[in-house]
């Protein structure tokens, strides 16, 4: 059922609001690093198209076929490596440094945020990051390192030559591959050569992010938690997401009911707030990387 209330696009307005505020939110999503070069879930996702880039994020997935999982993730930390923190990145951290009372939630795993110097303590990492690296066993090993390397492990080298997200990688599996997979883009890797946990040298290591079936972060679940018990919030930006993944999309109905006018930045009119407009609410249809720095100026 379409909500009755349209929102507002009044930039003044949202600046004016903007400008007594004092307790903002912002949750992000795979649009805000889509002007960087990332593919989000939902769109083409490039190489992954033949999968659904959600039932590679499950454990189940990596206990399946851990090789497969690894090349999904090296392949983007690789992109993800290359591409650059895009102007939202950087109008959201100047934000930051202006507002003691914003806090970013990102659902992003890509690094960009960070690597736009977002001050760490108003950025909650809720789903984790591509570059955190960890032993699969984290009850008695526990091991975690921050790792950039590039690739992680020599198999998992993209193929030189040719970008893997590219449409010639694709023809390139057609044509020399069982076209069933597209996947055989890339070659096949064997277990063994997976990266394996120095500290326990039995398990594998895998991607400190939060597969679909996982607890977020105790430690984040707790800062989101510690903010929200904060009193009053004024806003919460909801930029580049589709709001679809829980516990995520719930920070949105949460701030709501501490008093929190809702504006939505996506360059899709149908992706509103769950539980559709509100009175107040605002939207500015586009892409995040150009509208974010005017309406954060
Ligand atoms: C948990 C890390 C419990 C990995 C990710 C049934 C109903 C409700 C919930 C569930 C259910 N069944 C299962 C669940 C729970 C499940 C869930 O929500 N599933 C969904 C699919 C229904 N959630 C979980 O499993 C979570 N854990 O619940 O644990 C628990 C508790 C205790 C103990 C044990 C367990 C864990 C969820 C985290 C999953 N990990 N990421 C990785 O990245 O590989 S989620 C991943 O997908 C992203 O992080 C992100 O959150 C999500 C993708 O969403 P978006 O970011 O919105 O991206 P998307 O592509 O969808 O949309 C892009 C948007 O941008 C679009 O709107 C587009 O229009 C817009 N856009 C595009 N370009 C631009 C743009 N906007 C602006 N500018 C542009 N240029």
């Amino acid at each position: 059922m379409l909500s009755a209330v349209s929102p507002n696009t009044d930039l003044a307005s949202f600046h004016d609001h903007l400008k007594k505020s004092t307790r903002v939110l912002a949750l992000l999503g795979a649009g805000l690093s889509a002007s960087s070069g990332l593919p989000t879930f939902r769109g083409k996702g490039g190489l992954w198209r033949t999968h659904d880039a959600m039932s590679l994020a499950t454990p189940e997935a990596f206990d399946d076929d851990p090789a497969l999982v690894w090349q999904f993730y090296g392949h983007r930390r690789h992109m993800s490596l290359n591409a650059q923190p895009n102007p939202a990145h950087y109008a959201l951290a100047r934000l930051a440094e202006k507002m003691p009372g914003f806090q970013a939630l990102s659902q992003n795993v890509d690094g960009l945020s960070p690597r736009a110097n977002h001050p760490p303590g108003q950025l909650q990492l809720l789903h984790g990051s591509l570059f955190d690296v960890k032993c699969v066993d984290q009850t008695k090993c526990g091991y975690i390192e921050i790792n950039y390397e590039d690739p992680l492990v020599p198999a998992l080298a993209m193929p030189t030559g040719i970008d893997p997200t590219s449409d010639e990688a694709r023809d390139a599996a057609v044509k020399s591959h069982d076209i069933s997979d597209i996947n055989t883009a890339l070659p096949k890797v064997e277990t063994k050569d997976l990266p394996f946990c120095p500290k326990c040298s039995q398990h594998l290591l895998r991607p400190g992010v939060v597969w679909f079936g996982e607890a977020l972060p105790t430690k984040v679940l707790d800062n989101v938690d510690a903010y929200m018990r904060g009193g009053k919030i004024d806003l919460i930006m909801v930029i580049g997401t589709g709001a679809k993944v829980y516990p995520a999309s719930s920070f949105i109905g949460d701030a709501r009911e501490l008093g929190a006018k809702v504006c939505v930045v996506n360059m899709d009119a149908n992706d509103r707030p769950p539980g559709g407009w509100q009175e107040g609410d605002w939207f500015f249809e586009g892409d995040a990387a150009e509208l974010l720095p005017k309406m954060l100026e």
